[in-house]
């Protein structure tokens, strides 16, 4: 396990805290205070072992309702600036449009990751000329419409050549090998049943080369497995991480940041030792 995240080397497989920077309905004291609790939960989350914060304004949300590019821009750059100055970890920031890609990484976002590859227009180029590290993940349809009726003759072929075919589209437009990350996507257009089969076959993807990040915590692949609200989804989230861990994930993606690190530390100490 070696790869880079923008110019730093990490050597076991990394967790991602997931903060979200979309107005609180509990409170409203406004974009200052929820401001303070978006660098609070971000420090809460590195001192339980997160090396990578993923920032998101939510338009980018599977069925959430869509918000506009200055409402995104407005609840992201913000605390981007601040996490930057006031914890100076590395960020990501979750967005498939162009403005936010450039103003984020302008603001200290190191890694932009977007669930629709690089597809929109002006995504690729903004990518390019930010300089940032790019994650490019595998979706079928539109996050409006994509559960609806997905379809594969084989997931695991179709989501390598997605991922093959936007790797080169990125290389191609200027974006070095190194800078790329790679994910099958759960839960975006798939089956309860396309997700597992792509997550028993997680390894093929290293065949494309790339180090991959992977998304299971809270997913409906567990709650709708086991019958269980998004409140009550740890222990399958913590079993999906150590399946991704053990299948060479570099980046696992997840909520509950301390009881996934403990979980990836024994299994990948495990994986380690002879
Ligand atoms: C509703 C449905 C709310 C799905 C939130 C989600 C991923 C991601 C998301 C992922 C990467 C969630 C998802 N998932 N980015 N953004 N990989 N790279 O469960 O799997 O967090 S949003």
């Amino acid at each position: 396990m070696k790869f880079t995240i923008a110019g730093q080397s990490f050597d076991h497989p990394v967790v991602m805290g997931i903060l979200n920077c979309t107005p609180d309905s509990f409170s409203d004291g406004g974009r200052y205070y929820a401001e303070d609790k978006a660098i609070a939960h971000a420090k809460q989350m590195l001192d339980d072992g997160a090396e990578i914060i993923d920032i998101g304004g939510e338009s980018t949300r599977p069925g959430a309702v869509e918000v506009s590019i200055e409402e995104e821009l407005q609840r992201t750059l913000a605390p981007i600036r601040a996490i930057k100055a006031e914890l100076g970890c590395l960020i990501s920031i979750d967005t498939r449009h162009h403005q936010v890609m450039t103003e984020a990484v302008a603001a200290g976002a190191d890694l932009i990751n977007d669930i629709n590859a690089l597809n929109e227009p002006g995504a690729l180029e903004a990518a390019v000329k930010s300089g940032a590290d790019v994650c490019l993940m595998h979706m079928q349809g539109q996050p409006e419409t994509m559960q609806q009726a997905p379809q594969y003759t084989n997931i695991t072929d179709e989501v390598v050549r997605y991922l093959k075919e936007r790797k080169q589209v990125a290389m191609a437009a200027g974006i070095a090998e190194h800078k790329i990350f790679l994910d099958p996507g759960f839960g975006f257009g798939k089956s309860l049943d396309h997700n597992y089969q792509l997550l028993n076959h997680m390894e093929d993807l290293h065949q494309l080369n790339s180090p991959l990040l992977i998304g299971l915590s809270r997913k409906s692949m567990l709650g709708n497995l086991l019958n269980r609200p998004t409140s009550e989804r740890l222990a399958g989230s913590l079993a999906g991480a150590c399946i991704a861990t053990m299948k060479g994930a570099a980046i696992i993606r997840v909520h509950d940041v301390r009881e996934t690190v403990d979980a990836v530390r024994v299994t990948y100490k495990t994986m380690v030792t002879d």
